[in-house]
């Protein structure tokens, strides 16, 4: 399908047979639907054609477990990989459509709640373009993150129906569905040989249809797979009950078998759900490692030679009752001795850390193992069990090492520390950015990298430049491309390094900031459509987009705009000496995180108060728009100029955001934190706005009891923000409205926002300095951009091939 004409054949007959409608009385989804699976066809020889040649030359593969994937739009990336764009914008055009129209239709899947997730889809994106076999295996929520809207600045949640009109983009095989089984016991028998073995008796079970989405590859014929499980009952309804009149009581079982995929459940759990939760986490590893199994490897599969045909990365704690999983398959179904399967169980799995708060890594009750998973639970004591020997013969008299280090702990409850688990049985650990991985070895993991030291690694985060700039950034890759010369620079970002002469260009600059001006018209477009905000385009446009998290600090970002207008209104200064900004926020907080949907309400509020205050005289705007996702992030970033990355140190493990922006030309104001440092280092001091405490006085200031109230007390402008918003100033004269923020921060403060207030500011007053001077902001912003080839995810998949996966390309 290369030529118009063929598009046009290809379409018309999606249209006509696949939908049944002539184009006169298709809707705008039939024809989106249409479009969509003439675009796929392209793609589905190559992807027999990769199957085939990975089957050829048994390559090893990554199969990568992962509880999220954020994946975003599909079509736009189809057509990229596939440079069908101009000739299906050609052939739309012949029909009297647009492709721009029909790109709106698509929802995108929204499988992930934030990094983690996004991190996933970067990743299979660039094991396909580099032709490296990789099987992403997750869920297939029904329902992906949360809608959000706001209703009077608060934030509500609706269910995301993202399947209602249909999904073009996946093969459900019924047909291969797994069976997956819960609860019951466990008993011991003897068996033919005399040898004493295990079985589990599970009480009921359900199954898990896969649905195979394809993972093209950048225009190089490859395309890999992402298989995500949808779980259905074994037995669909009981006639018999149905018959009988109870129909609720006959489809019972099919409700609670499907809800296990039903909805992506959110981060920072509450104790509800747990339950759910970890049925889910079985569920899909459970699945995914009986396809490996029994489907992808060849019939009769030596499987003492499992490590050298897959590497399972488990991608944080949420697939770790994988390891336990493989165990029993190994042991239990197919008969191999304990010392055997663990050896084989050891090299199969590698693990990343995403995060370095301690309630985030996850622990799972005993009692709700063992009643789920019973022989899952006796598997993780024995393999605690042995270890502790282990760590006994090498410790000898060390009990609190022994606690330290063991699988299982007391405290509060008899549970399962996943994280440990991880590490005792991953071939390799590795937290996603240089500082993270080092903070993992000396404060989350000491013992573990004490007594491994070799194991412990650090694979810096990236993100794919498919996406991430070639797509969203259309003007900005014109800009480069015809610069360097030709396109090679999609697959290997380094070559960006030859921007760097041009930032002393006066003429490139000034292209450049005309592509920067032109991506804020597109977004200010998008945004009135989308939420009917109305933005300044002339204006420096300062982006905090993440989840809301009190790490983050949306808060502090708050109070330097607090501050702004406080000294406006109070008369401090005057507002001809303001310099213009638009603050722009897209944020969801975790339904259960009561603060952080009250800072949510606090910005909403704060924006509309200084939006509509004539004292401002326009010169401050803020924008929140709702239920930011990928589809909005990729309008939002090219349109930058002001990142804002200000995590209290030694908080965000690395953040992606953050290189994004950069890579999209926009400056970084940010602590030393995450992947901050790294991309400080690479751009330089100079072209990176620095601020705040370092990780290591974090630790001094709360080792030495930080007060913030002492801090406040002892800021007179801070005291005047903290005042104007404790006043209900924002809140109708309503002091109560905004007391709980309040109260968070003077009363504990956990992520130190008050201390970094002050220098924050300062760095504030830098970021003004330089961008009143446009010319010399454009080089910064340029260097940035040449300078930051390094964060593709690209280079993160050679890093992870060379020290965990050991997987080469496949051929031909
Ligand atoms: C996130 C981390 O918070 C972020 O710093 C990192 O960039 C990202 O993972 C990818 O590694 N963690 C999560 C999570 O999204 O759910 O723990």
């Amino acid at each position: 399908m290369h030529t118009v004409d063929e598009f046009i054949n290809g379409f018309m007959d999606e249209l006509n047979f696949g939908r049944g409608v002539s184009l006169a009385r298709s809707s705008r989804n039939d024809r989106y639907i249409a479009l969509s699976k003439a675009v796929r066809q392209n793609l589905q020889a190559r992807w027999m054609k990769t199957l085939a040649r990975q089957y050829e030359q048994q390559a090893k593969s990554v199969a990568y477990l992962s509880a999220e994937y954020l994946l975003g739009r599909q079509l736009d990336n189809a057509l990229l990989a596939t440079g069908m764009t101009e000739v299906v914008e050609e052939g739309l055009g012949a029909l009297g459509l647009t492709l721009d129209d029909l790109r709106g239709q698509e929802t995108e899947p929204g499988l992930g709640n934030g990094g983690l997730g996004r991190l996933a889809a970067c990743f299979v994106d660039s094991l396909a373009t580099m032709s490296v076999p990789c099987i992403g295996y997750g869920i297939r929520y029904e329902y992906g993150i949360f809608r959000q809207e706001f209703e009077d600045g608060w934030q509500v949640e609706h269910s995301d129906r993202w399947l209602a009109l249909g999904n073009p983009w996946e093969f459900p095989h019924p047909e291969h569905a797994v069976t997956v089984h819960f609860g019951g016991s466990t008993q011991t028998y003897t068996d033919e040989n005399g040898r004493e073995r295990t079985r589990w008796l599970p009480a009921w079970d359900v199954q898990g249809v896969p649905y195979n989405y394809m993972v093209p590859g950048y225009r190089n014929g490859r395309v890999n797979t992402l298989r995500l499980w949808s779980a259905r009952a074994t037995r669909a309804f009981d006639l018999r009950i149905f018959n009988a009149g109870d129909y609720v009581e006959a489809v019972r079982a099919q409700t609670f078998a499907e809800n296990i995929s039903k909805v992506l459940y959110p981060e920072d759990s509450t104790p509800q759900g747990k339950e759910l939760r970890l049925q889910q986490q079985y569920f899909f590893v459970a699945c995914s490692l009986r396809d490996q199994l029994e489907n992808v490897l060849p019939k009769q599969f030596d499987l003492t030679k499992l490590p050298d045909r897959v590497i399972f990365q488990l991608n944080d704690t949420h697939p770790v009752i994988a390891v336990p999983e493989l165990m029993r398959l190994l042991v239990d179904e197919k008969g191999m001795e304990w010392d055997d399967a663990w050896a084989i169980t050891q090299k199969c799995f590698a693990y990343t850390c995403h995060t370095l708060l301690p309630e985030a890594l996850e622990v799972w009750s005993a009692e709700l193992l063992g009643k789920l998973l019973p022989r899952h639970l006796e598997i993780i004591y024995k393999i605690n069990e042995i270890f502790l020997d282990e760590i006994r013969a090498a410790y000898p008299g060390d009990e609190i090492k022994l606690r330290r280090m063991s699988i299982i702990t007391d405290h509060p409850e008899r549970s399962v520390r996943m994280a440990y688990l991880a590490t005792i049985a991953g071939s390799k650990v590795n937290g996603v950015a240089a500082l993270h991985s080092q903070l993992l070895r000396d404060k989350v993991f000491p013992e573990f990298s004490a007594y491994w030291p070799d194991k412990f690694t650090n694979v810096t985060n990236g993100i794919t430049p498919r996406r991430f700039l070639r797509l969203s950034n259309p003007g900005l890759s014109e800009l480069i491309t015809e610069t360097l010369g030709d396109e090679g620079w999609v697959t290997d970002l380094d070559r960006l390094r030859e921007l760097e002469p041009h930032a002393d260009d006066p003429a490139f600059r000034e292209r450049f900031r005309a592509v920067k001006a032109a991506n804020k018209q597109t977004l200010a477009q998008v945004l009135v459509t989308r939420d009917s905000i109305t933005l300044p385009t002339d204006v420096m446009y300062d982006v905090m987009v993440k989840r809301l998290h009190e790490y983050k600090r949306q808060t502090l970002k708050l109070l330097h705009i607090v501050t702004l207008y406080e000294q406006i209104i109070s008369g401090k200064i005057a507002v001809e000496d303001v310099m213009p900004r638009a603050f722009l926020f897209g944020a969801k907080a975790a339904p259960g995180y009561r603060i952080a949907k009250e800072i949510i309400a606090l910005i909403n509020a704060v924006g509309k108060t200084i939006n509509n205050d004539p004292q401002v005289q326009g010169r401050l705007t803020v924008a929140f728009p709702a239920n930011y996702n990928v589809t909005l992030a990729e309008r939002l970033i090219p349109a930058a100029d002001l990142s804002e990355q200000i995590s209290l140190a030694g908080k965000e493990a690395s953040g992606t955001g953050n290189m994004k922006f950069a890579l999209n030309g926009a400056l970084t104001i940010g602590t030393d934190d995450g992947a901050n440092v790294e991309i400080r280092e690479l751009v330089g001091d100079d072209n990176f706005f620095l601020f705040g405490m370092l990780e290591p006085e974090v630790e001094a200031t709360i080792a030495k009891g930080y007060s913030p109230v002492s801090v406040y007390e002892s800021d007179p402008q801070l005291k005047a923000t903290i005042d104007l918003i404790a006043s209900g100033h924002f809140s109708d004269g309503d002091r109560n409205r905004f007391e709980p923020v309040v109260s968070n921060l003077l009363g504990e403060d956990r992520f130190l926002t008050l201390a970094d207030y002050a220098a924050y500011l300062e760095a504030q007053k830098r970021v003004e300095a330089a961008y009143a001077d446009p010319d010399d902001w454009s080089r910064k912003a340029i260097l940035n951009v040449a300078r930051c080839g390094f964060f593709s995810s690209d280079r993160s998949m050679v890093d992870y091939i060379d020290r965990i996966w050991h997987t080469p390309a496949i051929t031909q």
